[in-house]
This record gives C-alpha cells, structure tokens and sequence, in this order.
C-alpha cells in the first residue's frame, strides 16, 4: 500500500497554468504600468485601484500643478484605465471593475473638461457613435471630449446605433466628419456599409473609424474610411477636413498629420 507520508506533493500538486498567471501580485503590476510623473502618477493609480473617492483630489492636485487637462485625460486618466483593461484580460479584473473604473475615469475626465481651453465656436459638426451590435463606449467618449474641447460640435449617437440611423443623421445634419468605435471584431463590418450608403447619396466625406478592433489596414479598405488610434489624433484629423481635405487626401498625409499629436 502506497504511503502518502513518503510523497512531496509539491512535486504534483502543482498548477503551472495558474502559477504562471500569477506570477506577479495585481499590485505589482499595476506599479509597473503606472505613468512616472508624480501627479500624473496618483490620478492613474486612482482609476486603476478603482478609488471612486481617490480620482477628483487627484485630477484637482494635478490641475493645480499646472499641467494641461488633456494631459491629465490622456496620460491619467485613459492610462489608468489602460492597466484596468490590462488588468481585465488578464482574468484579475471583472465586469464589475470595469465598470466602477469606467465611472471613476468619467468623474475625473468631468473636472479636468471643465478646466480645458477650446475656442468655444462652432469649427463644424461631427457626428460620433459605436457600431451596431457594440456597447463598448468609453474610447468614443474620450475622443468626444477632445473634439468639443478643440471647437467643434459633436452630435453624439451612443452605442450599438444601426447603420441606417447613422445614414439617416447623416443625411440630416451633414457633418463635417462621422466617426465610428468598434471594439468588436464581430461588429466593424458595421462601417463599410454605412460608409457605402453615403456614398451612394452623394455625401463624399471622411468615415474615421477607431476601436481595438480595427487597424489603419482596415480603415482604408473601403471608401471613405481612414483610421484614429487614439482618441488624441482625432482634432487634427477633423481639421484638416476642415481645411478642405478629402479622405483620399487624409490618407495620404496621416502620418504627418497625427505625428503633430504623437
Ligand atoms: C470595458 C469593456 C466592456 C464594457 C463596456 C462599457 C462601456 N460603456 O464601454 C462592457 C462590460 C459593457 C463590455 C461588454 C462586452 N465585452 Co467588452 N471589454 C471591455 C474592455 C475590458 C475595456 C475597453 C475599454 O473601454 N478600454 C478603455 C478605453 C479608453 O480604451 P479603448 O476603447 O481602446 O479606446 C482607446 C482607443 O481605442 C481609441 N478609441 C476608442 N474609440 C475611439 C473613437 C474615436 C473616434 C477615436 C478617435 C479613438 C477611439 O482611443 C482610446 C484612447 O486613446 C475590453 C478589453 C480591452 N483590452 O480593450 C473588453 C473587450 C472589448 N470586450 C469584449 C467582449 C467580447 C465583450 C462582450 C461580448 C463580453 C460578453 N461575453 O458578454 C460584451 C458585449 C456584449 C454585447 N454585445 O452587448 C472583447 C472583444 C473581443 C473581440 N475581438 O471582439 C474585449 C477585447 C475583451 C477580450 N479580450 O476578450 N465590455
């Protein structure tokens, strides 16, 4: 009869599959992906521990010091919820997460809007949805806020928004720009099609389309559509249309028009 005395079960009993996964603490991690600079630094840390209470001293401390409210947006506030998405594919992090970081993003990113200086005129109208069938809004969010703050009027359609309503508003209001967000690969066909839609009736303008489902690759398969990585590179992009550019014309020029932002 086997003795189990004479076994070291930590010769067996071990699960490589979960000792790899957890090879690092969820606060080393964060600690590693966290931006350097000190302010900066708080207001990142606060989304990415989910501290609701934590996020709007922070945002205010780093306004105080000066540094530019995109700034804050873009290196703490999207950085933090950079290491939650980080956090959440990883298995550590779940919906419920995501969703009270998304909330503590969107207080934060409120205090540091008020604070940023756009020329408040009406430079052109954009219109802004996620694709059909996608819920994933807060990328679009961002990039809507980086738009109001550089002049322009954002006509904000939400998420999962049919490709005939956005053809419809579309057709109504004819924007300067419309932008599209799939973070789905199941849902980004939803852009071709809307795009041919306009083009068949006659409304020739830029379909930028952003998300981590698509790719500049992508974006410039089908007519009208150019791509945004980030919600940064969306202003100059937009103004260029302004400045009488077509999607043909973005195209070509993309990398020097969103270096200016990089
Ligand atoms: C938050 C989240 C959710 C939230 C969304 C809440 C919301 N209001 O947006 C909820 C919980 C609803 C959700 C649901 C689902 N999700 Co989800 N979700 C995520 C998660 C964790 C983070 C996305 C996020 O907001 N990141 C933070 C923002 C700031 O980053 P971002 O969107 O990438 O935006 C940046 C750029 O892409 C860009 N950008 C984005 N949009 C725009 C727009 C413009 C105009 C511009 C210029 C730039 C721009 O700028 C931003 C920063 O600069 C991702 C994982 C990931 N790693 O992305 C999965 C993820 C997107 N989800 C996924 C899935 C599968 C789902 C579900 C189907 C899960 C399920 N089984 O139920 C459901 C959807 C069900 C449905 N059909 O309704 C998959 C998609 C996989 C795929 N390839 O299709 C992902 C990638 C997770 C994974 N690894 O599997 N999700």
């Amino acid at each position: 009869m086997l003795d189990p005395d004479c076994i070291d079960h930590n010769h067996i009993f071990r699960r490589y599959d979960i000792e790899g996964e957890n090879s690092d603490v969820p606060a080393n991690i964060i600690a590693k992906m966290l931006p350097d600079r000190t302010f900066l630094k708080d207001v990142a840390a606060s989304v990415a521990y989910i501290r609701l209470k934590d996020v709007g001293p922070a945002v205010m401390v780093a306004l105080q010091m000066k540094i530019p409210p995109e700034t804050i947006i873009n290196e703490g506030l999207v950085a933090g919820m950079e290491i939650v998405s980080h956090l959440y594919t990883r298995g550590i992090y779940f919906l419920p997460e995501i969703m009270m970081a998304a909330k503590s993003m969107e207080i934060g990113i409120s205090l540091a809007e008020k604070e940023i200086q756009g020329e408040r005129i009406g430079k052109g109208k954009v219109i802004m949805h996620s694709a059909e069938g996608d819920p994933h809004d807060i990328g679009k969010n961002i990039a809507a806020v980086m738009l109001r703050s550089s002049g322009y009027r954002v006509i904000d359609l939400g998420k999962d928004v049919p490709v005939e309503t956005v053809v419809k508003k579309v057709l109504e209001i004819r924007p300067l720009m419309v932008t599209g967000t799939a973070l789905m690969t199941t849902t980004m066909s939803a852009f071709p099609k809307a795009s041919k839609k306009l083009m068949e009736n006659g409304i020739d303008i830029p379909y930028m389309v952003a998300g981590g489902a698509v790719n500049r690759e992508f974006a410039e398969s089908f007519d009208g559509g150019i791509y945004s990585k980030r919600a940064l590179q969306t202003p100059p992009l937009v103004d260029r249309a302004r400045n009488g550019a077509d999607w043909r014309q973005i195209r070509n020029e993309w990398d020097d028009i969103v270096r200016t932002v990089s």
